[in-house]
């Protein structure tokens, strides 16, 4: 059977790239990319597009309706950042958003829905090094408990409905093609914008905080690889711990500076957006990704740094 795929919140940093992957993969046609906004970036002409608002289900009911999906992407969410700026903002379009899905996806019988999850949904009391896959979660930021939920709610949908639903805990994603979305982790985007542009950054997360993160290629293909796997190897239904490289605003400065020998980092001090990374792991156990489906990053920091500058020098 021929595949039809809804990207929801297609024109956001990760749903840029997915479209993209998923259009050469199934054909341009076969992918439908949905946002808010019209994208600015290549999927623009490469393929069908529809404004959706994931909370407006009258609409999603139509999109459902007229393309018939037989997998959905929601991608659509407020971040960790811009989450504690607008917390019921937050809550509504990261559950309701979901919930919509989930409902529209059994009553039109699509055969798998994947959501993303975060290492936002551990918290203070979470173990730093390594965290493992279950442990106490405790997330204290709106994001965090929107994910957090949500895996709960991807689980009930799983068990209950027998819905082929799938997730992944993100890190921190670097990538170039397109902006950040209001997130904890976008320091270590912008340090290589500002690198090439002013050979100078400030850090609003201090020399040593050290987070989970991951190049955007990684997480695409991982992404794809998880939706690819038979059920019957998938055997977490919340959403799977998902690891990369992990590093430190200053480790990040040193990898840049092996290209740009000249380049300055300072620190912004008090930024709210220190006590959210305080909050989160270190590192992170993604054991049970590598066992059922195979998961294996490919960029390490080296790599990464090197791919991110060729690619912006040239964008
Ligand atoms: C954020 N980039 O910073 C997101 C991510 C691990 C964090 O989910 O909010």
């Amino acid at each position: 059977m021929s595949e039809k795929i809804l990207v929801l919140g297609s024109n956001g940093q990760i749903g840029t790239e997915l479209v993209t992957a998923l259009r050469s993969a199934y054909g341009n046609d076969n992918v439908v990319a949905c946002d808010i906004r019209r994208p600015d970036y290549e999927t623009k002409n490469a393929g069908p597009f529809e404004f959706v608002n994931v909370l407006d289900k009258e609409i999603l009911k139509e999109i459902f309706q007229k393309y018939k999906p037989s997998q959905v992407y929601l991608l659509a969410a407020l971040l960790s950042a811009t989450g504690e700026q607008n917390p019921k903002l937050a809550w509504d379009l990261n559950m309701n958003g979901l919930l919509n899905v989930l409902d529209l996806a059994l009553a039109f019988k699509t055969t798998k829905v994947y959501w993303p999850s975060s290492i936002a949904v551990f918290g203070p009391n979470s173990p730093k090094e390594r965290t493992p896959q279950y442990c106490t979660m405790d997330p204290n930021t709106v994001y965090g408990i929107s994910k957090m939920a949500g895996e709960r709610w991807c689980e009930y949908y799983y068990q209950k409905y027998n819905l082929d639903v799938r997730s992944i805990r993100y890190p921190g994603l670097i990538s170039w093609k397109a902006a950040p979305g209001g997130g904890t982790t976008d320091y270590a985007i912008h340090i290589f914008h500002e690198a090439l542009k002013k050979g100078s950054y400030s850090s609003f997360l201090s020399a040593t905080t050290e987070l989970p993160m991951m190049y955007m290629d990684d997480a695409i293909r991982g992404t794809i690889e998880l939706m690819d796997a038979p059920a019957k190897e998938i055997s977490i239904r919340s959403s799977y711990n998902f690891g990369g490289v992990n590093f430190t605003p200053e480790v990040l400065a040193a990898e840049i500076r092996k290209h740009i020998p000249e380049f300055k980092l300072s620190y912004t001090e008090n930024d709210p957006r220190q006590d959210i990374a305080n909050s989160w792991p270190k590192s992170i156990d993604d054991s049970f990704a590598r066992k059922d489906w195979l998961w294996k990053p490919e960029f390490d920091l080296a790599r990464m740094t090197d791919d991110m500058l060729k690619n912006l020098k040239k964008s």
